[in-house]
């Protein structure tokens, strides 16, 4: 496990943007800080740094990125070696929107 202590993700249950980010987190055995918006003041200090309560939203230096893809992108980077895809097909099976195909 790769802890990545200077990030901080910011989900909201049942996304299923979050749950790719989720996927790829745990595929590739890398652990970040993980703050739900439902609970406590994550809302708002979502909103206070990034502008929007869009989820997922990675925090790196203080600066928000959102976009489920750009997360996984942004992880890639901070992978030693070759990250593991992950498998989304399950996912796109419970939520056949277009962000999957
Ligand atoms: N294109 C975005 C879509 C993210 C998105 O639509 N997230 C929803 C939750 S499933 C959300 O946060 N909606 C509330 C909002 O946009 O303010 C991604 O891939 O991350």
């Amino acid at each position: 496990m790769t802890t990545l202590d200077d990030l901080i993700l910011y989900e909201l249950p049942g996304c299923p943007f979050c749950a790719k980010v989720d996927r790829f987190l745990k595929q590739n055995d890398l652990e970040v800080e993980r703050r739900m918006i439902t609970e406590g003041t994550n809302r708002e200090d979502l909103i206070a740094i990034g502008g929007k309560k869009q989820c997922p939203c990675l925090i790196i230096d203080g600066k928000a990125l959102y976009e489920s893809d750009d997360i996984i992108d942004y992880l890639r980077t901070r992978i030693e070696g070759e990250a593991k895809e992950a498998d989304f097909s399950d996912l796109k099976e419970a939520c056949p929107v277009p962000w999957l195909q």
